[in-house]
């Protein structure tokens, strides 16, 4: 999509500071950090939101999720705990229509969230 920033990440005609990357996704992290590890794992492929994504291509959503779970070990957040979001719907907080798995950890979390 070409107005779609997160396509541009991946186009690199937008900068970003990725973290990892396998064929299918890209991990890199967010601009506006919430806690000492938030990196926001997509598809390179454009799917509007986790909905979108899991309706069009399990293989695809799997993908992510162990790019994720890749994420926080890799970070080191893995041991003391960490949270994999999918904003899903401008209700819940999605602000950017490309799907993404906000990975945070590096400190205490609290529950509910905001
Ligand atoms: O999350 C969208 C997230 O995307 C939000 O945490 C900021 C982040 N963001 C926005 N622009 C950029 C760029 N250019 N690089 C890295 N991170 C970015 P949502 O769940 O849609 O509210």
């Amino acid at each position: 999509m070409t107005d779609c920033l997160f396509c541009k990440i991946v186009a690199k005609e937008i900068p970003a500071e990725v973290v990892l990357e396998t064929d299918r996704a890209l991990a890199f992290r967010d601009i506006n950090p919430q806690a000492p590890t938030h990196v926001l794992v997509i598809p390179k492929e454009h799917h509007a939101d986790a909905a979108a994504l899991a309706e069009a291509d399990r293989g695809l959503a799997d993908e992510v999720l162990k790019a994720a779970h890749a994420v926080a070990v890799q970070e080191g957040a893995a041991e003391g705990g960490y949270r994999i979001v999918f904003n899903t719907g401008a209700g819940a907080g999605q602000t950017v229509f490309h799907v993404h798995a906000h990975v945070l950890g590096g400190r205490d979390l609290t529950w509910p969230p905001g």
